[in-house]
């Protein structure tokens, strides 16, 4: 069975939410408090030099960190929940999926902890990682079709990302009156059966 770290609310609701799609088996390790020094911080670089969540352990003590890196995990031992191998949407999953972790997740880096990056503009770097999150999900919510879900009628795990990223900046109100499509989509990724104690835990 997988033990998975995290916090409720943080990025690790994005991996649960992925193993309740898959109906995966998993242990849940709550490391709240993990980005302040602490007894939690160290249970947490200990397997993760880089202190963030969602953190992956497998049974046999191997760790795997980075949520794009779980996601393709899952991909490989549970097919249907990525485009087919030779269909079109199976690039579109692998761009998105890179897409989001490289382009929209380092603003919350960036912005959430800007005395990390800078001393005197942390103001500014904030202003500037919301204005290039804001734009890359304008940009996303152009590329999407009509379907249910990010790559159409079917989903995949490339939507787990959608219910979590919406409660964060710029928050749901602005998702709702901007990009309408995500929020949509992440309100019935929210709505599926499987997937309501870890939503009701991280308070989706
Ligand atoms: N690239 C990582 C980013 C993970 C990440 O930034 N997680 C945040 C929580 S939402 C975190 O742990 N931040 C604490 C820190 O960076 O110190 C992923 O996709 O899993």
């Amino acid at each position: 069975m997988f033990t998975l770290y995290g916090a409720p609310g943080w990025g690790s609701a994005i991996s649960e939410l992925m193993l309740c799609l898959c109906d995966e088996p998993y242990r849940w390790v709550d490391v709240s408090g993990f980005d302040q020094p602490g007894e939690a911080r160290d249970r947490l670089l200990a397997l993760n030099p880089l202190g963030q969540v969602p953190t992956l352990q497998h049974e046999d003590g191997r760790v795997l960190t980075e949520s794009a890196a779980i996601a393709l995990l899952l991909a490989d031992r549970h097919p249907a929940l990525i485009p087919s191998a030779g269909d079109p949407q199976r690039e579109r999953f692998y761009h998105w999926l890179v897409w989001l972790v490289a382009n929209i997740y380092p603003t919350f880096t960036l912005g959430d902890y800007p005395q990390r990056w800078t001393t005197a503009g942390a103001q500014e770097l904030r202003q500037r990682a919301s204005a290039h999150r804001e734009q890359g999900y304008r940009w996303l919510e152009s590329q999407i079709g009509d379907g249910e879900y990010l790559l159409g009628d079917n989903i995949t795990l490339l939507d787990a990302y959608l219910p979590v990223l919406v409660r964060w900046q710029p928050r749901e109100a602005w998702f709702q009156v901007n990009t309408p499509k995500l929020w949509a989509i992440a309100q019935r990724v929210k709505a599926r059966e499987a997937l309501q104690t870890v939503v009701a835990r991280n308070e989706l």
